[in-house]
């Protein structure tokens, strides 16, 4: 495969500083290499420009940034589609989970403009299904599910001039343990379908992304990951903007990637949300590098 690593070091879309370095600290823990030993191509093609915080004023409380991540992300989305268009594999390394907007948008046009719909798999400790009117803080890394879901402001819905970007019944949130009370209702009304901690509690990581992926791929070209890495207990991934007890274990998290490489259908993927600044020796990153590498392909025997 082909694999084009695109860098987006946003942070914006939430309080905590660091996670803009989270680029970097993945290329550090040895993504390059990693992805090259599996017999991958791999192209860097460097990071999408991002503003500094510093220099912003955060403008409209209920959306934090919007502006500033709007811009991001419809550049982000062009990349993407191009990185498609010309045969290639989109993978994209946050950055706050915002940048999911310009992923999605970018992978959904290119499979729209062939008459081809895509799924997506969103694992995550948290729904990120807020719109400004039921954020509680304001912040758009709470936000972009919904908005890829055609729910929220124009300028993040609307990336190419259509939404929504993805169709509910094709979406799947794998991990969640910690909704926000409005979010809830919007989560329920929404249509995705979800599997929470104790569903995979219940019924087993295995259980659940095999229904996952029959839900993604049921009538689409294929799905998008978006992997936040707070989806992984803080133990093993304390290097997270907003780390959440009860998280999958190293093994479940790796399960899950080695089940959606052997379908065979992941469109693109996206890491998000690491850390470097609270993180314990890079330890977040080099996980993440190891779920990139097992759901490209990596296998234990
Ligand atoms: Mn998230």
């Amino acid at each position: 495969m082909r694999i084009r690593i695109l860098g987006v070091p946003l942070d914006l879309g939430q309080e905590r500083r660091g996670v803009d370095m989270g680029p970097s600290a993945v290329r550090a823990a040895g993504l390059n290499a990693a992805l090259k030993s599996l017999g991958h191509q791999v192209e860097d093609a460097g990071n999408v420009p991002v503003k500094i915080a510093e220099e912003q004023h955060f403008g409209e409380k209920r959306a934090k940034y919007l502006n500033e991540i709007a811009e991001t992300c419809a550049e982000l989305a062009v990349r993407v589609c191009q990185t498609l268009e010309g045969g290639l594999f989109p993978l994209t390394l946050g950055g706050d989970h915002s940048i999911a907007i310009g992923t999605i948008a970018g992978v959904s046009k290119y499979f729209r403009d062939r008459g081809q719909t895509i799924g997506c798999l969103w694992i995550d400790a948290h729904g990120d299904m807020n719109t400004p009117e039921t954020s509680p803080s304001g912040n758009i890394h709470g936000m972009p599910f919904a908005v890829c879901l055609g729910m929220g402001p124009d300028s993040l819905t609307k990336i190419y001039g259509f939404a929504p970007k993805l169709s509910a019944r094709h979406c799947v949130l794998i991990g969640a343990r910690d909704l926000d009370t409005r979010e809830r209702r919007q989560i329920k009304e929404s249509g995705i379908h979800v599997f929470t901690m104790r569903e995979i509690d219940e019924q087993g990581m295995r259980s659940v992304i095999e229904k996952s992926l029959a839900l993604a791929t049921q009538d689409t070209a294929g799905f998008v990951v978006s992997l936040d890495m707070d989806v992984v207990d803080p133990e093993e991934a304390p290097g997270v903007g907003t780390p959440v007890r009860g998280g999958i274990t190293f093994r479940e998290a790796h399960l899950a990637m080695e089940m959606i490489a052997d379908s065979g259908k992941m469109v693109s993927m996206e890491v998000v949300e690491i850390n470097p600044i609270i993180d314990v020796h890079n330890k977040t990153a080099i996980l993440g590098v190891g779920l990139v590498t097992s759901a490209l392909g990596k296998k234990i025997l």
